[in-house]
């Protein structure tokens, strides 16, 4: 008996059909979810992060930001964006929270009352953030990506849930690696997505270890390409009390989406030891080399990544609710 198929794809192929569960949650979401419902979702969305980031072109990165650590812990349900209160003591209270951008909170804000006007009581601000993220991705110049909508928010909001489900720059490639393939993502898709950094800043303190406190026989990295080392140790001289100061994480074209990100770590321009750390490890320089001469496949992979990263771990039906306030839970008790 001839098989159509050879026997292992066949038995993937049968795998695929009776295990459907990991899909099951995101065959929920589709990209016309508001089209009866809130019919202007789309243009709202557009309208209202193309005047933010006109009068604040910091929002993308901001935004982007945010919206990878909304989707990391506890998956993309805008449990990021709750104030905390007296009895709960909210992420965005987590310590690495800090320096999330006010302008990427204040976008999804002015959408949310813009839709609500438009709307009342239909929208998630866990759609919102999807949309508005991808949006101002392209906005700067990056790849356009499907953005499937249908997503509730989320119930729960702990500062503690953060620490641990967030990666940090003092991991090393192994916990880094292990930090994505846990969360279902590639090697390939963690060097993507750090192409994020393509945008946005960093704080001192997220890289002075690099320039001052590197190891017991050289203060300063010496991958660091010397004259920006110069400028960064000059510019972090006091970053102990001007906690602000703060580099771009492209250091050439800072506010451009684009693949430089990927040109600039070989030449010892990444800012982030994670980042450096990309160009160093034999797991991830191959795609660091690939996406740096060819930014169509950075784009149609970040494009891909990021689909992936906007479905992940997202709560429909029940699981969830269409907040009111995207600050807020519905109910007063949570
Ligand atoms: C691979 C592990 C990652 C680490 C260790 C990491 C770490 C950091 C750190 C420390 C900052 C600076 C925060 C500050 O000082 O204000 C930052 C900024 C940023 N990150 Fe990541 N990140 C990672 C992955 C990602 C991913 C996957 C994305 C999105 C796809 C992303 C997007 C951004 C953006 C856009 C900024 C700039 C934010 C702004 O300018 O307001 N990061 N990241
Ligand atoms: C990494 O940094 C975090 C936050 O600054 C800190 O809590 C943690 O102990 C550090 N881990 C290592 C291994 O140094
Ligand atoms: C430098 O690193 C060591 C070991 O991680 C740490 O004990 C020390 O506090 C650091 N010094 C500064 C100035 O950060
Ligand atoms: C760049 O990558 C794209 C997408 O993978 C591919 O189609 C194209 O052939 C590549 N270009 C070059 C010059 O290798
Ligand atoms: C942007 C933002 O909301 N950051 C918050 C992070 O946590 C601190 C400490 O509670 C708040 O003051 C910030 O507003």
């Amino acid at each position: 008996m001839a098989f159509p198929f050879p026997f292992p794809l066949l038995f993937l192929m049968i795998i695929t059909i009776i295990l459907p569960f990991p899909s099951l949650v995101h065959s929920k979401l589709s990209l016309g979810y508001y089209q009866k419902t809130c019919p202007d979702f789309e243009k709202i969305v557009r309208e209202t992060v193309t005047n933010k980031q006109i009068t604040s072109p910091v929002t993308a990165a901001g935004t982007l930001r945010l919206f990878f650590h909304d989707c990391m812990v506890d998956g993309c349900d805008a449990s990021v964006l709750i104030s905390s209160n007296s009895f709960n003591q909210a992420e965005r209270e987590a310590e690495i929270n800090h320096s999330l951008s006010g302008d990427a909170f204040d976008v999804v804000v002015h959408a949310k009352t813009n839709l609500e006007l438009a709307c009342p009581g239909i929208v998630s601000c866990s759609d919102i953030l999807a949309q508005a993220t991808r949006d101002l991705v392209v906005m700067v110049g990056g790849p356009f990506y499907n953005v499937r909508l249908g997503r509730k928010d989320g119930m729960i909001s702990k500062a503690g849930n953060v620490e641990g489900n967030l990666p940090r720059v003092n991991f090393t490639m192994d916990k880094l690696v292990d930090y994505f393939t846990q969360r279902g993502f590639t090697v390939q898709e963690l060097v993507a997505l750090s192409g994020g950094h393509t945008i946005g800043f960093s704080h001192c303190k997220e890289f002075t270890d690099r320039l001052f406190n590197y190891s017991a026989t050289s203060p300063t990295d010496p991958d660091i390409y010397p004259k920006f080392a110069e400028k960064l140790k000059a510019m972090c001289a006091n970053f102990q009390k001007d906690t602000a100061m703060s580099a771009f994480n492209d250091v050439i074209t800072p506010g451009k989406f684009d693949n430089m990100f990927y040109q600039n770590l070989p030449r010892g321009l990444g800012l982030l030891a994670t980042d450096h750390a990309l160009v160093k490890d034999p797991r991830t320089k191959p795609f660091v080399d690939l996406y740096a001469v060819n930014q169509t496949a950075f784009f149609n992979d970040f494009a891909r990544a990021m689909e992936k990263l906007s479905v992940h771990g997202v709560k429909t039906g029940r699981k969830g609710e269409v907040r009111r306030r995207c600050d807020l839970f519905n109910s007063i008790n949570s």
